[in-house]
């Protein structure tokens, strides 16, 4: 197999050179999006498949007490196994970490139930996250990343501003367009914020994605008419203050005139769930229909997560780990975050970034689903 890095100004660009150089057959592997060009990976022949991920192992490999009892058992040796026992979490410990990582107490200690109903007051490190996790998704839902089930698909992102709406349009349109090789439109609908505007130009002009500007009701339905032609239209909007009922009506208008089959909220992780629950709520008579956490790199307690999905009845699609476009989105995973909470050592001294790297560039190719 030959794999390939290119780098240039517009995708088509890196495209052509990748044909040039690999064929018509190249399999693209990864891309970013960076000021003033694009880089691509591509590859010919068969590519192998990816190692299952499974960060815990590589972790533990390093310090063997990551996840175990703090004194607890060392892992036993080959050929140990009938003197040493293998290693396991008490729920009272798991708890106390759900707790550390920002999780309220009383859901902390409802989800140990659970986890203990099911396991036992002992469960081994491995099976803890993906237990937890598949509680938590037995109550929240599986996250169900944007799908092409209709032509065109309409999506449309909202949210409070600076929360990473237009970073979140920009990460979806390269990779349904990338990595899918779906036809993607752009519509701008927030002729509010200054920059708004050249900020998508920028992206639209490196993807090589016809964007629509709509001021007026008007503009909208002419956007839609011409950007309707896609797969896939990924629409963004104005940022609302969800205190500011003018904010919120005027996308609600925006929302009716659209009829979005998907209507994205973006939400920073960092911020407190009574503040985003609020938010939420302000929001839902828009027809939200998944929450996307965003600024989760930037989020020290991220069991706050599971905090707002326990008051919220709208489930979590994608998670935006970093600014990269777009390599920092992936679909959300409940086990990743729970693996998180699961950490011994407390913020600050588990580096966010390497958490983060790690699940967004890990997750790039799978993020999509048709
Ligand atoms: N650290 C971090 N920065 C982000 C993330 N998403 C967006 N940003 C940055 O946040 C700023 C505002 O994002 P933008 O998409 O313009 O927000 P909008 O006002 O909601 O459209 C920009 O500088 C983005 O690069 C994220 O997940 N993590
Ligand atoms: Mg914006």
């Amino acid at each position: 197999m030959r794999i390939k890095k290119v780098a240039a100004p517009t995708v088509a660009e890196a495209m052509a050179r990748v044909r040039a150089e690999l064929g018509p057959d190249a399999v693209i592997l990864n891309s970013s999006v960076r000021p003033g060009g694009v880089e691509v990976t591509a590859a010919r022949g068969e590519v192998a498949a990816a190692p299952e991920h499974r960060p815990e192992a590589g972790r533990r490999a390093q310090n063997p007490a990551a996840v175990g009892p703090a004194h607890g058992p060392a892992r036993p040796a080959a050929g140990d196994a009938d003197r040493s026992p293998a290693p396991v979490l008490a729920v009272e410990t798991i708890v106390g970490r759900l707790v550390a990582h920002g999780v309220e107490e009383v859901l902390a200690r409802a989800l140990g139930a659970s986890l203990a109903d099911r396991h036992g007051n002992q469960v081994s490190p491995d099976l803890a996250p993906s237990a937890l996790a598949e509680v938590l998704e037995g109550e929240a839902g599986r996250p169900r990343p944007v799908g092409l089930e209709a032509r065109p698909t309409v999506v449309l992102v909202a949210g409070p501003s600076g929360s990473g709406k237009t970073t979140l349009v920009a990460k979806l349109a390269a990779q349904f367009s990338l990595l899918q090789g779906a036809s993607v439109s752009l519509v701008n609908a927030d002729s509010v914020r200054a920059g708004a505007a050249a900020q998508l130009e920028a992206f639209a002009g490196i993807l090589d994605l016809p964007l629509y500007h709509a001021a007026t009701a008007g503009e909208l339905d002419a956007a839609m008419s011409q950007a309707g032609a896609a797969d896939l239209v990924l629409v963004d909007s104005p940022g609302a203050n969800p205190g500011n009922l003018m904010h919120l009506a005027q996308l609600r208008g925006l929302a009716e005139s659209l009829a979005p089959h998907r209507v994205l909220l973006c939400l920073p992780a960092t911020t407190g769930v009574a503040e985003a629950a609020h938010t939420v709520s302000r929001f839902q008579p828009l027809g939200v229909t998944d929450l996307v956490p965003t600024r989760v790199d930037e989020a020290a307690y991220r069991g706050n997560l599971i905090n707002l999905s326990a008051r919220v009845a709208v489930p979590f699609s994608y998670w935006s780990l970093g600014p990269h476009v777009p390599e920092d989105l992936a679909v959300f995973s409940w086990e990743k975050l729970v693996r998180w909470c699961l950490r011994e050592t407390a913020w600050p001294a588990a580096a966010p970034a390497t958490g983060a790297q790690e699940a967004g560039s890990r997750e790039v190719q799978g993020v999509a689903g048709r």
